[in-house]
């Protein structure tokens, strides 16, 4: 199995937690989203994503290549395949809720924030530093103060109830990118116990960034 990713990409970190969490072996191959203009745009890359972006993952099915992008699709492939270690509840209103927190993020917050938007921002729009960052903030802080009164209602020791879910997975990630941000979390103390319970976890700990082998 192949995952081709990049250190700082939080679409590409929730596949490493939930491989780590599942102990699937993957070589993890780095698309560099920023050296030379970006390596997601290369012919040879846009071939595997036509998005142009990471995660992808290529694997094999009966025999047969198989290659998946977008990160929610390949971490539901994951979980139908490896179902040693589950990322969603059994019952189904468990599971609604845990999809429902995880796309606030997943859908809600990332793309308002990807890299690309950002440079939209700054090189066609010409936003100034102070802009892009109000306008980074402003979106964590919506999705966060949302997700921050679910968290109350639904978590234990993770988001929901005491079990890893993909709720975890899709959260993690987001935090590691608002603390890059500098973004202000002390209005979410369960977000930031989450944060540190989940650290507490060997799964979480590798898949960090700077524990990638191309982290610079
Ligand atoms: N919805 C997609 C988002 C993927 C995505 O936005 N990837 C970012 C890194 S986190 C990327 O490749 N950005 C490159 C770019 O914007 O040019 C997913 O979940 O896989």
């Amino acid at each position: 199995m192949k995952l081709y990713g990049y250190w700082r990409s939080s679409a590409a970190y929730r596949v490493r937690i939930a491989l780590n969490l599942k102990a699937l072996d993957a070589e993890h191959i780095s698309v560099h989203l920023v050296k030379d203009g970006g390596q997601q745009h290369t012919s040879e890359y846009s071939e595997l994503n036509a998005q142009e972006l990471v995660p992808t993952l290529v694997t094999e099915l009966d025999g047969k290549p198989f290659k998946l992008t977008q990160s929610l699709a390949i971490l539901d492939f994951l979980d139908d395949a490896y179902p040693n270690v589950t990322l969603l509840p059994k019952a189904h209103a468990d599971k609604a809720i845990v999809r429902s927190m995880a796309l606030l993020v997943a859908c809600d917050v990332h793309p308002l924030n990807n890299l690309s938007i950002l440079q939209y921002l700054s090189n066609e729009l010409n936003v100034d530093n102070d802009a892009k960052n109000s306008w980074y903030h402003h979106w964590v802080h919506k999705g966060f103060h949302a997700l921050e009164s679910m968290l109350e209602t639904h978590s234990g020791k993770y988001c929901f109830g005491n079990e890893v879910t993909l709720a975890d997975i899709c959260l993690i990630p987001q935090i590691y990118n608002a603390k890059r941000f500098n973004v202000p979390l002390a209005d979410y103390p369960n977000i930031e116990r989450i944060w540190n319970e989940c650290h507490k976890l060997e799964a979480f700990d590798k898949a960090l960034p700077e524990n990638q082998h191309d982290a610079v």
